[in-house]
């Protein structure tokens, strides 16, 4: 017959196409924190990559500000399973600040300034998919949501994408973080639905 029958409208296109399994789309932007948020001074602050031999790279507030950027526009999905599409930052990319550092170490547990920590392979940082972000939506990045920067890793579920970073510790063997020691899961595909440890 080939008409749709009444009140059968499909799958619907402008909602929904581009979530992962058990995702809900959310307008605003929610705030999920540990604890209270760090007041972290611009002058002070301070980016460090330290490798497995204890090499340390640093970068200060003007040292970022002065490396290329990008400005990614990426879906963001939270294990709570909101998820925001088309989200606009600007960043510095992880593969910039890794240029420089001589590493055998396969993974990275990023350490934040309110003692949050999160571990990730170091090649999921890597190849433009990852960021340290300074910018949400063309102003700085509030201090709630992790100001003055934060990593973002789009690709997987948003507890990794760490606020207030502040050292990249690079470490043979993949070391659980805050969450995951909790029963998170280890890496946190929100396309496999890895949520938590066994999934
Ligand atoms: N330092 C730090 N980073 C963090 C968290 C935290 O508590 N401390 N929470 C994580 C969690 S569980 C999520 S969902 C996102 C939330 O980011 P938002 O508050 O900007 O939405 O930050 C992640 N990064
Ligand atoms: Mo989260």
């Amino acid at each position: 017959m080939g008409i749709v029958s009444p009140g059968f409208r499909g799958r619907r296109r402008d909602e929904g196409a581009g979530l992962p399994p058990g995702q809900y789309l959310t307008k605003d932007f929610p705030v999920l924190s540990a604890g209270p948020t760090p007041r972290v001074a611009t002058k002070t602050w301070e980016l460090t990559i330290t490798t497995e031999a204890g090499v340390v790279h640093q970068w200060t507030w003007p040292e970022l500000l002065a490396l290329p950027s990008e400005t990614p526009t990426v879906d963001i999905h939270c294990v709570t399973k909101w998820s925001k599409l088309g989200t606009n930052w600007r960043g510095v990319a992880l593969d910039t600040l890794f240029e420089g550092v001589d590493t055998a170490a396969e993974y990275v547990l990023a350490h934040s300034y309110d003692g949050y920590t999160t571990n990730l392979p170091l090649a999921d940082l890597l190849d433009g998919r990852a960021w340290v972000a300074y910018e949400f939506d063309g102003a700085g990045l509030a201090p709630e949501h992790g100001g003055p920067a934060r990593l973002l890793v789009p690709h997987l579920y948003f507890w990794k994408s760490a606020k207030w970073v502040h050292d990249l510790e690079l470490t043979p063997t993949d070391e659980p973080g805050f969450w995951e020691a909790g029963g998170y899961h280890d890496y946190g595909d929100p396309w496999r639905e890895q949520r938590y440890q066994g999934d």
